[in-house]
């Protein structure tokens, strides 16, 4: 259809009496609900509000990127962990302090509306906040990239705690819609699945193939905009949902069977149902594969699509205008599917199509656990993805070549490398897919790359020492900063200015207020900490009903629960801890409020156990009076996002207690070492960098390093640790003795075993003294509260380098290449 719709896009007006007149439109008009309109409807009323004034500078920034001859960047992630929306944009687009009054205007809070918005969990933990963290920062400095994710119906789940047990239950996200997300049907893609291939020749005599008798799937995508910080670009996060096709639907209907077409329909869309919740992976699943190859080809497709719109049908130039960023192996596949597409639907030949593929995909690799790397069946590839074995099989013909040309003689190097792992049932590696099939590999901490080269991947970077690359974590300062700590916020702002929000490197201005002599800003920086610490102190009286005292430090540990993550440690020290006041060994005591928070996967059956192990710790210790504020400990229920935001602020101590050379970086370190919390920590992950960066009188180091701990793994004895030292024996006692289990025996023994196992990859008793040691000297240093704040100042001063705005212009420096776009203002075009 014809129309005549003006090119030009009017900006809105965003005083807080326009404000209110949008929302009041859209209360009454759009809604239909006034006085008396439960939450929901107001935080949908404010945000569509907000929307429309997101929406101009969504389609100018659209109109800039969509240009002949801009190159641009695609973030292909299975998990995209955004958490809410409406506080960010209202930062992003300056209009917090409007908001705010235009609500006060009908005797509402903005804080208390925000807080009706459910997180968007589309994410496990570090892997899936990265995602997000990077697109906010894309946005922020004006890079053109667009982030392809899926829209999953339940996010991860919700985590109960019943009687110390971990329940899960459903996280139904979307009950009450999405204001933020807008369905674009016309840009629905067709996902193939099944079938077989056939070969023929085409009219030149070339062999090509097709993928026939499939089994279709639809991908409808939902756009969800990602605003940059105070500069009018307006980014996309596309997120595929699975829709069956009709003529499925009608053949299956036509054929009277009803139910067989329901049942086919759910099939479909069951893809996109619900997020896989294990951090570390469950191999095998079908349906995971199914969502793995639904993400990559809707997402190429749809690439390839506006490629076509923008240069026709020419791609001699795709590689220099176009780069592919996988979030893990999890998109993996798209390496084959990038070729099926330009082999079979385009009808480049094999070397073209390469050429294009080898240039445009890069790799980041998130985990050293070897168990951690994703292993498909050859078998399940045969059946649900035929067309993609046999390209994956002539990917890997090529690169034996390759092997064979630089190890002649050498047969076991190529069952090394080689993308099939041969065997009864052989598997598809794919992470070795990736790395053949990328021009970029990279970690995301220093020591992580290095054992990457080293490690993991050591015959990969002897072939190709160009391709390996490091690019150290960040976090965005605008969520974990302005938006979680307000007062800090302002605190900063007063004292150098607002631009380090843009520029984290200019935090380090702050430097200079550490020094003993600043006390009027010590005691405001102080003020605010304690203020910080009251907010979850109430949160944490409302969930648990536990009282913890603002004027004890404030430990905490909240991640995923992982054995090697050694929440146990952590649990080691509590019942240490409870144990010395029990024998009165209380001089010159320092209070603590320990909180551990995370989820476990629903089949982790220890991480589970370690679950119920710290809930019972809290138990004991919270009832003895005995104990009273010496000590409290509390398990966070349905760690997410938002509770970080109330978490990170109010820390004194982060726990970041990996063993070393287990966590590829982590994050949750670096945003409480943004609000001025001090770290104990191994040196592992970007722990390292952390502690380069603020110097090591300013963090709690302990444990033994990755050289040492390779060296002592093969003749581990815990029982030697256990022998040596009476701290670790009073622990280990209180717990074999059903300390923290009187009323159910024995159901830590796994526990204990594993602990004194010498088969223990976590070693956790070998770093048991030194973080003892390292506790105490924490609490040693607490007393000197002059000296710990200077500390805590100096955390937030050196935290500069840990913005993903750093970390994304060191991705387009060496791997994207892209050049900033800047939606031009005024008339559209
Ligand atoms: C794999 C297969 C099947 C189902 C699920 C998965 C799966 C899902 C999520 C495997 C791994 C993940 C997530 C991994 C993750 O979060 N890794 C973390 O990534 C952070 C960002 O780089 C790092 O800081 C952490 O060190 C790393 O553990």
């Amino acid at each position: 259809m014809k129309n005549c719709i003006p090119e030009e896009i009017q900006t809105l007006p965003s005083t807080p009496d326009a404000l209110a007149k949008s929302f009041k439109r859209y209360l009454i008009y759009h809604i239909g609900r006034k006085t008396g309109c439960p939450p929901n409807y107001l935080f949908e009323a404010v945000s569509k509000t907000l929307r429309d004034r997101v929406m101009v500078n969504w389609h100018k920034t659209r109109a800039a990127q969509e240009q002949k001859g801009v190159k641009q960047a695609y973030y292909l992630s299975l998990e995209f962990l955004m958490g809410r929306a409406l506080g960010n944009h209202l930062i992003n687009l300056d209009l917090t302090d409007n908001m705010r009054k235009t609500l006060e205007g009908f005797c509402m809070d903005l804080e208390e509306i925000e807080s009706v918005e459910a997180d968007a969990g589309l994410g496990n933990g570090g892997l899936g906040r990265l995602a997000a963290c990077f697109m906010d920062s894309c946005a922020s400095l004006n890079l053109p990239v667009m982030g392809y994710g899926l829209h999953y119906e339940y996010g991860m789940f919700r985590q109960l705690i019943n009687h110390g047990y971990q329940e899960e239950e459903p996280d139904q996200w979307l009950r009450h819609g999405n204001p933020w997300e807008l369905r674009r049907p016309e840009y629905t893609q067709r996902v193939h699945f099944g079938g077989r291939t056939e070969f023929y020749r085409d009219k030149n005599n070339h062999l090509r193939a097709h993928w026939v008798d499939t089994h279709d799937v639809l991908a409808v995508p939902y756009d969800v905009p990602i605003s940059g910080y105070k500069n009018n670009t307006v980014n996309t996060l596309r997120l595929w949902k699975a829709a069956a096709t009709e003529e499925f639907d009608l053949y299956e209907f036509n054929a009277g069977d009803y139910a067989g077409s329901m049942a086919a329909k759910n099939s479909a869309e069951n893809i996109t149902m619900v997020l896989y919740p294990n951090d570390s992976s469950e191999n095998g699943k079908e349906l995971r594969l199914r969502q793995q190859y639904f993400l990559a080809s809707a997402s190429l497709q749809d690439i390839l699509r506006r490629w076509e719109l923008r240069e026709g049908k020419n791609y001699q130039y795709f590689a220099e205008k176009n780069v592919f960023q996988m979030n893990d192996t999890h998109p993996t596949i798209s390496v084959a599917e990038l070729m099926r597409l330009l082999m079979d639907e385009k009808n480049l030949g094999w070397d073209q199509a390469w050429a294009i593929t080898t240039k445009t995909l890069a790799y980041t690799n998130h985990t050293l656990l070897p168990e951690a790397l994703e292993k498909w069946s050859v078998e399940l590839f045969q059946a649900l993805l035929p067309r993609l074995l046999d390209i994956i099989y002539e990917i890997n013909a090529h690169f034996m070549d390759a092997v064979r040309a630089k190890w002649p003689t050498n047969i076991e190097k190529q069952r090394q490398l080689s993308i099939i792992e041969e065997g009864p049932h052989p598997q598809i590696r794919m992470a070795h897919l990736a790395i053949v099939g990328s021009f970029s590999v990279n970690g995301v901490a220093d020591l992580h790359s290095k054992l990457l080269c080293q490690g993991l991947f050591k015959d990969f970077y002897a072939l190709w020492p160009e391709k390996f690359n490091n690019k150290t974590n960040g976090v965005t300062p605008r969520r974990w900063i302005v938006h979680a700590n307000p007062l800090l916020t302002k605190l900063i702002n007063k004292t150098i200015g607002d631009e380090w929000i843009a520029d984290l490197s200019k935090i380090s201005q702050l430097k200079p207020f550490a020094a003993e002599d600043q006390k009027a800003f010590h005691a405001q920086f102080k003020a605010v900490k304690q203020a910080n610490k009251q907010r979850l102190a109430h949160i944490i009286q409302e969930t648990c009903g536990i009282a913890f005292n603002t004027e004890s430090i404030f430990d905490i540990q909240v991640k995923r629960i992982h054995e090697y993550k050694r929440q146990l440690l952590n649990a080691l020290h509590m019942i240490h801890l409870y144990s010395q006041i029990k024998q009165g060994k209380t001089d010159n005591w320092v209070n603590r409020c320990i909180l551990v928070g995370g989820k476990a996967a629903p089949s982790y059956v220890m991480a589970k156990k370690i679950i119920k192990l710290i809930n019972n710790i809290a138990y004991v210790v919270n009832n003895d009076p005995e104990v009273g504020d010496k000590l409290k400990i509390a398990f966070y229920p349905n760690y997410d996002v938002s509770s970080m935001e109330i978490i990170a602020p109010a820390a004194d101590l982060s726990e970041q207690i990996s063993t070393a050379g287990k966590e590829a970086s982590g994050t949750g370190n670096m945003k409480f070492m943004m609000n001025g919390a001090l770290t104990i920590g191994t040196y592992d992950g970007a722990n390292i960098e952390i502690l380069e960066q603020v110097g090591e009188d300013n963090f709690f180091l302990f444990g033994l390093k990755v050289n040492e701990i390779e060296a002592l793994l093969p003749h581990y004895q815990p029982i030697d640790y256990l022998q040596q030292d009476n701290d670790l024996q009073n622990v280990m006692h209180l717990l074999k003795s059903n300390h923290f289990n009187a009323l159910e025996p024995h159901i830590f023994d796994d526990i204990i075993n594993s602990l004194l196992s010498p088969h223990d990859p976590w070693m956790t008793l070998a770093d048991f003294r030194s973080y003892v040691d390292t506790q105490n000297q924490v609490a040693q240093t607490w007393l000197n509260q002059s000296q710990w704040i200077r500390m805590s100042i100096m955390n937030t001063a050196s935290s500069g380098f840990f913005s993903t705005d750093r970390t994304m212009q060191e991705y387009n420096h060496d791997i994207w290449k892209l050049k900033t776009i800047k939606p031009q203002l005024g008339t559209l075009k």
